[in-house]
């Protein structure tokens, strides 16, 4: 792709889906696309969403955007959860919503499929987010279940990342990762319209009274229902606005994204790294023979290191 589709510049979403696509199959031109579209990204404001299985967390993010929306912003909605396909509850009307949404030019929703995520689900992400950005969007929300190291790692590019906890349902602060909790900056008690949500806030809050004194921002504990109209919903955008201004005031906004984009570089580097060994390595010829010699312990396996090194900054050196 020599140059970015103009209908992408223009709001179409079908090219915005493209693009994704393209970043998503790893397919060839994907890194010239996002080095053109990187100059055009740091606008979009990235808000996180993790927490277990149905936690509502879709139902939340459709919540959030709706509101997102009656304050004239649009937003990009990326959902990594293969488990459940964003908007699941039927009984909320869900499917109703999810096709106010899909009519909405404000609105684009994209669901990350595993398959082909060649550098790994996190960085793909990373990679779609960087896409949407660019597209324009005032928001991007990503909604990931906080199962695995990955999933967390996701979060590291939120902004804001709200931890949504269920009253009832085993969801207890004990049984929680311990990482899960440590990346919120702010709780949604979601699905307050059942019992045992008073019990959870509390719980939540003794156990921040617990850390008080090494955490500079206290997470806020906001009670939400994506039942009828919602509730709690402006409330909870509220509070993002609040953790956006802190963040926005003590400089770590600024900061934060200085750090991300030096340790996205060294990621690229890292990856390119590795493909480059990873093609030296596949091929059949020296690295094949040499580790050959490792394994009929010809060779050491530091030794047989170095050389494979040595022979592909060679290689780099004649393009
Ligand atoms: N009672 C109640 N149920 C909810 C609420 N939000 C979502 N649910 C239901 O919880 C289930 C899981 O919702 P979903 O949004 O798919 O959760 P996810 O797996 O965390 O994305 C669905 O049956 C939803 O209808 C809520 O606020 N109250
Ligand atoms: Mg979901």
């Amino acid at each position: 792709m020599a140059e970015i589709p103009q209908g992408f510049w223009d709001g179409e979403h079908r090219m915005l889906a493209r693009l994704i696509s393209l970043v998503e199959d790893s397919l060839p031109g994907k890194e010239d696309v996002l080095r053109k579209l990187h100059p055009h990204t740091g606008q979009a404001y990235i808000l996180g969403l993790t927490g277990s299985p149905g936690a509502g967390k879709s139902s939340l993010v459709d919540s959030v955007v709706r509101e997102i929306r009656k304050r004239n912003q649009t937003v990009g909605v990326i959902a990594v959860d293969p488990s459940s396909p964003f908007s699941g509850g039927a009984f909320l009307g869900d499917r109703i919503r999810m096709n106010e949404h899909a009519m909405d030019d404000g609105v684009f929703v994209r669901s990350m499929a595993t398959r082909g995520s060649l550098g790994g689900l996190a960085k793909t992400t990373k990679e779609a987010v960087k896409v949407m950005d660019a597209f324009g969007v005032d928001w991007v929300i990503i909604e990931t279940v906080g199962v695995g190291q990955s999933e967390l790692d996701i979060m590291y590019i939120a902004d804001t990342t709200v931890v949504v906890l269920t009253p009832g349902a085993g969801d207890s602060i004990q049984s929680m990762k311990a990482g899960i909790m440590e990346i919120a900056d702010i709780f949604a008690i979601n699905k307050c319209d059942m019992p045992g949500t008073d019990t959870l806030i509390l719980e939540v809050n003794l156990m921040l009274d617990m850390q008080d004194d090494h955490i500079k921002w206290r997470p806020p504990v906001k009670p939400t229902s994506n039942l009828n109209k919602g509730e709690g919903i402006a409330e909870l955008l509220e509070a993002i606005e609040v953790h956006r201004n802190y963040l926005n005031e003590k400089g770590l906004f600024s900061e934060r994204r200085r750090e991300r984009t030096k340790s996205e570089t060294l990621d690229i580097v890292n990856h390119q790294w590795q493909e480059l060994v990873r093609e030296e390595v596949e091929r059949p010829g020296r690295v094949h023979d040499l580790l050959e010699k490792v394994a009929e312990r010809e060779v050491d396996p530091y030794t047989a290191s170095e050389s494979i090194i040595n022979w592909v900054i060679e290689d780099l050196k004649k393009v």
